[in-house]
Parts: structure tokens; sequence; C-alpha cells
């Protein structure tokens, strides 16, 4: 299972995730559920494709844009803040982009965002002058310091920002929340979100011009199957033609109705895509205006 040189026509594409940590177990169920499947080298940082010429390299996420960008991999996912966050540098040092989002893939949601102690109050980004911010991302923020005209310092620290300001290393920071505890067991409050993150796809600005073209092409249309009806169930129910403008009414959130089959007691058989899931209040209420036989499917991909 050696790499082959970066160089050459390759026949496989090549998929940088991550090893462990949190994008790592929902990238590989989103690969799997595109019909991948793999061996895994003994090591554990190479699995190699078995039902398809698609391989994996088990990484850490800092990783994943610079191997996209030298070519070791092709493809990869990871989080928009970290490919944002090499995407500036490169941009701010005047190195051309190297890899670009291909999708968003839904999970691994967060913000950047600014956050000062509780006791502070927040009238905008002018209040940042002259204070000292700690964040990871070090140029994305200051992309967005130099957008808002403000003059503030950054301090880059790898880990445990958020303690930053009790230790006197800064005053406020810019960090990734999702529920915000983080943030509230240090006395700080999120005042200002710099980038909506979440994983993406990422890949290179260029197109393959050798047989990983259409390994792409192939796997970016499943992803969308797959993606495309995530959060989507698939309602089935029997009811009276002169009920269906009712029902209809009630499915606010789901696709036009479609007419399976007519049964000869002149009721229907139909059905609709519903976006989010079907609640128990939904289904008895379309039960009171009519529908019987209901039942709410799963939906694992489409094929359009
Ligand atoms: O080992 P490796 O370098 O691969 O992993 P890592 O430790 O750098 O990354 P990991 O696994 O922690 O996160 C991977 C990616 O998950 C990030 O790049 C984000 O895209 C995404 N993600 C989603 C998050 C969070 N949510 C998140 N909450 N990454 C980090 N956090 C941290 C945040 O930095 C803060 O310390 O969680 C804390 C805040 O969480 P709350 O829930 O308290 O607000
Ligand atoms: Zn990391």
């Amino acid at each position: 299972m050696s790499i082959v040189p970066n160089n050459a026509a390759r026949e496989r594409l090549r998929i940088a995730i991550q090893k462990s940590g949190r994008l790592a177990e929902p990238a590989r169920a989103l690969l799997a559920a595109c019909g991948l499947s793999w061996r895994e080298s003994r090591d554990k940082l190479f699995c190699y494709g078995e039902t398809l010429p698609i391989d994996l390299l088990l990484v850490r996420d800092d990783d994943i844009p610079g191997l996209i960008a030298d070519g070791v991999c092709d493809l990869g996912i990871v989080g928009r803040n970290e490919l944002g966050e090499q995407a500036s540098e490169r941009e701010r040092n005047r190195v051309p982009a190297a890899y670009k989002e291909l999708r968003a893939l839904g999970f691994g949601s967060c913000r950047l965002m600014l956050a000062i102690p509780e006791e502070w109050e927040w009238t905008g980004a002018a209040v940042l002058n002259g204070l000292r911010i700690a964040t990871s991302y070090p140029a994305i923020l200051s992309s967005w310091l130099e957008r808002n005209q403000v003059q503030a310092g950054v301090v880059e620290l790898s880990g445990s920002v958020e303690i930053a300001p009790k230790l006197g290393t800064a005053d406020l920071i810019c960090d990734l929340v999702s529920s915000g505890a983080t943030l509230k067991a240090n006395q700080l409050k999120p005042v200002e979100s710099i980038l909506e993150s979440e994983a993406v796809l990422a890949g290179p600005v260029r197109d393959f011009d050798d047989a990983r073209g259409e390994l792409m092409a192939m796997l970016l249309r499943r992803m969308d199957g797959v993606l495309k009806v995530k959060h989507s169930q698939l309602l089935m129910f029997r009811a009276p033609s002169a009920s269906v403008d009712a029902l209809s009414k009630l499915l606010r959130d789901a696709e036009p109705l479609t007419r399976t089959a007519a049964s000869d007691d002149g009721s229907l058989d139909l059905q609709t895509m519903h976006h989010g899931e079907v609640s128990w209040n939904l289904l008895e209420e379309l039960e009171r205006a009519g529908a019987r036989n209901l039942m709410v499917l799963k939906v694992e991909r489409s094929l359009a």
C-alpha cells in the first residue's frame, strides 16, 4: 500500500480525512453512504478502497489543506474554519489559491466568534481598537479586522484560547463556538460571528486530467444524492380524493403530493418527500384530515 509520486497520472482517488476527532466518524459515515468501503493498513493511517478505487489518508485536520495543495491527496474533508484559515494565510502572503470548497457537508457546524469578558459592553467593532485578541485563526481574524478598519493585536495560540483573558495574555478571544458552554465556563460572551463553519469537501482548484476526474464526478453525484435527502423522510398514506386539498395544506414542508395508485373505493395512495422529521403531531393531524395507513420511511440516498 505504498503512496505513488504526486505528479504521476493516477488511477485512484485519494481523500484525506481526520484520523480522530470531531469530523472523523461523520466523514467516514458519509463516504460509506456513498458506497465506499476500505481495508485499513496496520498503522491505521491509510485505508485502501475496496469497492471503488478511492483510498483514504487518515491525518490531523490541520494537515488536510496542505496535503491537497501539495497534490498528496486529491480531496479532503475538513472544517471550513481550517480551510479558510490556510486559504487566508496564502492570500495574505500572495500565494496563489490551491484548493476550493466543493460541497458543504452539514456536520461539524460551529461559528468562529469574537468573545469578550461577560462584564464588558459590546457596542461594535470599534471597541476592539488597541486591544489584544487571542486566536488559533490569525489570518481569518486579521482579514476581518482589516475589513472592519480595526487596529488590534492578534495573539496566536494553538489551544486553550478561552483562558487567555484570565491569564492576561489577551483581552478577548476569537474562537470556535458550538454550544457556548466553554465560553460560559470562562465567563466570556460571544458578540460577533466572523465565520459560519461546517465540514466541507475540499478539492484542488484545477481539474484532474486522468481517471480521477471521473471518479470525483461520480463521488460528488453520490454525495449530492445522500446530502439532499439527509434530513428528509418519505411519507406514504391512503386518503379519499376529497381530502387531498386539506391534506396538502397540512404538509407545509413537503414536496407536492404524488399519487401512486387509486383503489376501487375512490381513495388514493399518495406519497411525498417531507423535508425534516415527520412528527407524531403532524401524523395525527393528517389522520384527522382523512389520511389512513400512514407510513414514514427513512430515505438513504437519491439519484435525480
Ligand atoms: O487532532 P486534530 O488536529 O485532527 O483535531 P483538532 O483537535 O484540531 O480538531 P477537533 O476534532 O477538535 O475539531 C475538528 C473540527 O470540528 C474543527 O476544525 C471545526 O471545524 C469542527 N468543530 C465543530 C469544532 C467545534 N464544533 C468546537 N466546538 N472544533 C472545535 N470546537 C471547540 C472550540 O475550539 C472550543 O474549545 O470546542 C470548544 C467550544 O465548544 P462549545 O460547545 O463549548 O461551544
Ligand atoms: Zn487540528
